[in-house]
């Protein structure tokens, strides 16, 4: 069943404001979001609630906020085809989340692997139940908006599987409420490793110098990190799973994201070259994308009222949404509605 009554399909989908973001979260997430707002009434929040599942400092969670929101339109998002806005400006959220975590079995949460990477980095009387409970969250936004589609990267798959299943369990216990979103995950870019470490993801909130490519690095200090990254020692060019080849592979798959050239012909390319020339590619092709971002970002960061405008306009539209779903899922537990 699709509540949506609108003709164009919809869909949702976020960043945490908990670092600075990096080519990941732009090849897995803001490049596709680009194309697709073309094709679908698109939704897309930063996700501030998220974020503090890790302790954030007041100051530069406000400011990565913002951040993160003029980033997207850098990236390309026109916020007059979609709609942007920041999670916790809609407390919709919050309560679907509550309602949803009352009825989130305990071992689907535990099974989710991005609880058991995060809370392993802390010791147990530090990690907050939120982190826990993301999941639930992730499904509250999701489901507020009745989206029909979630793109998302790779590593995003689980809770997305988890929000469907929920969703499910939700419209046979209350009758049909949500509509059950697809997940559409890129073929190139969906899992970008981290570049000092090939074999783990990169993360905007790792803290080694050398582990991720920000959007806001400038030059030289992306060819720092590019010159310096991780390969092996098989002086062969060529996509692989072995993870011994990981850091190679790894950057042949942030070219063929950013320049959306075949294997084969990348491959081909490198076929008589080595490990230097691959890093100045892949270095010039991330610098070709990533300068006309930075001077637009710049642009409007600095246009005095643009982004709160744009982020009130945005809020407006999603509580609409927000709260007409926030609704029927109340009267359908049970809740005494008032007069
Ligand atoms: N390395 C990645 N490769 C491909 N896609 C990625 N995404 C994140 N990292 C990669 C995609 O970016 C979107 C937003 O992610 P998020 O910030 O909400 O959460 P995350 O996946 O936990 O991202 P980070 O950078 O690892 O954040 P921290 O370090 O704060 O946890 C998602 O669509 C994700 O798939």
């Amino acid at each position: 069943m699709t509540i949506n009554t609108i003709d164009k399909q919809r869909v949702l989908s976020g960043i945490q404001p908990s670092g600075n973001l990096t080519i990941g979260n732009y090849l897995g997430a803001l490049k596709q979001w680009v194309v697709q707002q073309y094709n679908y009434d698109s939704f897309f929040c930063v996700v501030d609630l998220h974020a503090i599942t890790v302790q954030q400092d007041p100051e530069l969670l406000r400011q990565k906020t913002r951040e993160v929101a003029a980033l997207y339109i850098a990236s390309g998002i026109d916020p007059d085809i979609s709609t942007i806005f920041v999670q916790s400006h809609i407390p919709a959220h919050s309560e679907l989340a509550w309602l949803l975590t009352c009825m989130a079995p305990l071992g689907w949460l535990n099974r989710m692997t991005q609880f058991k990477d995060k809370s392993a980095k802390q010791s147990q009387e530090s990690i907050g139940a939120g982190l826990l409970n993301y999941p639930s969250l992730m499904a509250a936004d999701i489901l507020l908006y009745q989206a029909n589609a979630v793109p998302v990267g790779d590593d995003q798959r689980q809770h997305l599987e988890f929000t469907r299943d929920l969703a499910q369990r939700f419209n046979h216990l209350y009758g049909e409420t949500f509509t059950i979103p697809d997940v559409m995950v890129p073929q190139a870019g969906a899992r970008i490793m981290g570049l000092d470490e090939p074999t783990s993801k990169m993360s905007k909130s790792t803290d080694s110098e050398y582990h991720a490519i920000y959007l806001l690095d400038d030059g030289a200090i992306l060819k720092k990190k590019i010159m310096r990254s991780v390969t092996d020692s098989f002086r062969e060019i060529k996509f692989s799973g072995k993870p011994e080849r990981a850091g190679v592979n790894n950057l042949l798959t942030i070219h063929r994201a950013i320049t959306g050239e075949s294997s084969e012909s990348i491959e081909e390319y490198f076929s008589d070259k080595g490990y230097g020339d691959l890093k100045k590619t892949v270095l010039a092709s991330v610098i070709g994308v990533l300068e006309p971002l930075q001077t637009e970002y710049q642009r409007l960061i600095n246009e005095s009222g643009y982004l709160d405008n744009i982020l009130k306009q945005g809020s407006e539209k999603a509580a609409d949404v927000a709260n007409d779903t926030l609704r029927r899922v109340r009267e359908n537990m049970g809740f005494l509605m008032q007069s």
